[in-house]
Order: structure tokens, then C-alpha cells, then sequence
């Protein structure tokens, strides 16, 4: 920034209502805005070029986005819409936490992980509280995450013992970006406290108005790390609700993918159509029949929520039904009496 309206890059660090904190690196932190209105806002993690005129920052470019992690929101009622929001951009690693007591649930971080993939992220396990489990039975913990979480990284840490921190520390590695995911007390804020090395204080939501006279939560901040990584902190992420696509689904259910493709619908369900290779894997015992009800439950809530979002996959779910329901008539035709 030598002389005015140089162009510089600089990521996103923080998100208010119309006005964004940037980092150039190097140097401080800007307040900037933009100009007009957008098509596409910036988010926490995102690349921006910038320019400064005398005191005034602006950004006036949006980088290409490696990956975006978002959530659904409830939309415009009228509509009976569900909204898609984005909360942050680039994120390398998904940190999915749950501790070793009643929160440890291998169908909730099924659900992170699909979350984690959707949204470019790589996703780590961290078995918070290690230090209330016997070492025995945390052992086990960490064999039952390999049986979801195939190949995926899981740590074990304790703010109280300070184990498995180092690990961690070493995971984030300089100018990544990680998002911590959990249920409320699993101790989450012990772990970002733990990684400052200070005691910060709840971040405080900075409440703007939007244009329907709502109160929107807007508070989103990358918080730095001495050594140069950076974790997203933003209250709307604590409880995230689900939002990936198919292909997020089959990379969390590599099993099922993979026996799906000798169903004899491409789209199968798995539910009763006939001819389908996952169901006879349960049948067989290959496959744990609680592992599939899962699949379900997270493939009924993706069509649902694309169907509130886009009519046409609607019409595609019931010209789906459809043939499948032909398909079966004519079966049962073919079949002697
Ligand atoms: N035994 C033990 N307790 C811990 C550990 N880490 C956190 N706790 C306790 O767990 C409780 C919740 O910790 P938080 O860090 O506030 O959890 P959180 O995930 O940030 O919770 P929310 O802010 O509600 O999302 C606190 O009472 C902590 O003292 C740990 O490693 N071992
Ligand atoms: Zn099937």
C-alpha cells in the first residue's frame, strides 16, 4: 500500500453488517466496505482484493473460493423457503469435537463429517474430556470412530491434563484455517482458550437490524493462533444443522456408495425397492443395519430440504416414485401366480 489505490489482497477476518475487517498480512487490520450491492457478499475466510482511497477501504473483488461452509436457515415464510447461508470460506479443517462421556455419538459425527466434506474441508476427530475416560475404554472410543470415520484423523485432548494439544497444535498448521463443531459443552471454548494461550472472553454477537426489521446475529471472526493458523468463531456454528448435497453423503458412506452401485435403481433408496445391493448387505450381516437407518435419516432430510429449496428437484423425486413404482408392477406381473 505505498501509494493510494494500490490494489492489495487481503482475507476476510471478520463480518459485520456491510462492513468487513480485512487482513493484508503484515501490517494492520482494515475496516472496509463495498460499493453497490454485490451479488456476492465476502465471508469470514475469504480472499478479497482491496483498494484504499486516503482513509477509505474498499473491497472491490471476491477471490475464487477453494471450499464454503454453510448452514440452512428458516427463509421467507410466505414461501415455506429454506435459505442457504454461507458462513465461512476456505476452511482447511473441519475439527469435529465430542467428549468421552453421554455427548460421544457415532451417528452425530456421521453428520459432521458428511457437513466436513461438503464443505471442502479436512475433517479431524478430537475425543474431548480424554481425561474422564479410563484409558481402556478411550481406546475403544477411538476404534469405534475408525468404523465411521474411515481414514479420518481423531485425536484425544484434555484442556484439564493438557493431553493431546501439541498434537493438535501441530495439526493447524501456519495460514490454515480450522472451524471447531460440537454440541454446547463439549468443551469447545476450553479448546480455543487452550490454543490462545489467554482467556477470552465470550465473543460478544454484534446485533444489526436487516432489512425486515429482524434482529440478525452477525458476529463471525477468525480468531488468530500465536503461531499463525486461525479458527473460525461464530456463535451460529455451535449447533449446525445439516446442509450438503449427495456426493458429501457418499464420501461419509463410502460402503454404501459403493455397494449402491449394484442397485438396480441408480437412484435407489435403499428403503424396499427390489433388487437393491445395500438392503441385501444387511440382510447378510455385512452391513450394520443402524449404520443404514443413519444414511436414511440424513438422505430424507437433504431431499427434503431440496425440495424446499428448488421445485424442480420436487418433480424429479416424484418422477423417481414413479418409475420405480412401474418397475415393481412389472415385476409382479412377470412373477407366476
Ligand atoms: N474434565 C474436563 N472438563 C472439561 C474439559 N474441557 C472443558 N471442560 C469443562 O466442560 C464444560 C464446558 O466447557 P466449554 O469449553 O465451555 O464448552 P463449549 O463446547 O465451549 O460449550 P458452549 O460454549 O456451550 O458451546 C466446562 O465446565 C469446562 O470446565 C476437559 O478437558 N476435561
Ligand atoms: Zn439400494
Amino acid at each position: 500500500m505505498s501509494s493510494e489505490s494500490d490494489t492489495f489482497r487481503a482475507r476476510v477476518t471478520a463480518v459485520h453488517k456491510n462492513r468487513w475487517e480485512i487482513d493484508p498480512g503484515g501490517s494492520a487490520v482494515l475496516g472496509a466496505r463495498m460499493d453497490g450491492a454485490p451479488s456476492e457478499l465476502p465471508v469470514v475466510g475469504d480472499w478479497v482484493t482491496a483498494q484504499t482511497h486516503g482513509s477509505l477501504c474498499r473491497i472491490i473483488g471476491l477471490e475464487p473460493r477453494r471450499g464454503l461452509l454453510t448452514r440452512k436457515r428458516p427463509g421467507d415464510v410466505a414461501h415455506d423457503a429454506v435459505v442457504e447461508q454461507p458462513i465461512a470460506a476456505n476452511v482447511d479443517l473441519a475439527l469435529l469435537t465430542m467428549a468421552v462421556d453421554d455427548d460421544f455419538s457415532l451417528r452425530r459425527l456421521e453428520r459432521y463429517l458428511t457437513l466436513a466434506w461438503d464443505s471442502g474441508a479436512t475433517p479431524i476427530v478430537i475425543l474431548t474430556k480424554s481425561d474422564l475416560a479410563p484409558s481402556a475404554h478411550l481406546s475403544d472410543l477411538m476404534t469405534s470412530v475408525d468404523t465411521v470415520a474411515f481414514g479420518v484423523r481423531c485425536i484425544a485432548t484434555s484442556t484439564s491434563t493438557g493431553v493431546g494439544l501439541d498434537e493438535l497444535r501441530t495439526a493447524l498448521e501456519p495460514g490454515m484455517v480450522a472451524v471447531l463443531l460440537g454440541s454446547s459443552g463439549v468443551g469447545k471454548s476450553s479448546l480455543v482458550n487452550a490454543l490462545t494461550g489467554t482467556d477470552r472472553q465470550a465473543v460478544t454477537d454484534v446485533r444489526d437490524f436487516d432489512g425486515k426489521g429482524r434482529h440478525t446475529t452477525t458476529s463471525r471472526q477468525l480468531v488468530p493462533l500465536p503461531w499463525g493458523a486461525y479458527i473460525v468463531d461464530t456463535p451460529g456454528l455451535r449447533e449446525l444443522q445439516l446442509w450438503a448435497d449427495e456426493e458429501a453423503l457418499a464420501s461419509s458412506f463410502p460402503d454404501i456408495a459403493e455397494l449402491a452401485d449394484d442397485c438396480r435403481f441408480r437412484d435407489c433408496t435403499h428403503g424396499s425397492e427390489p433388487g437393491c445391493a445395500v438392503l441385501s448387505a444387511v440382510a447378510d450381516g455385512s452391513l450394520q443395519e443402524e449404520r443404514l437407518e443413519n444414511w436414511r435419516r440424513l438422505h430424507r432430510e437433504l431431499t427434503y430440504l431440496a425440495r424446499r429449496v428448488d421445485p424442480a428437484a420436487a418433480r424429479a423425486e416424484r418422477q423417481k416414485w414413479k418409475s420405480i413404482a412401474r418397475a415393481r408392477r412389472a415385476l409382479n406381473k412377470q412373477r407366476p401366480d
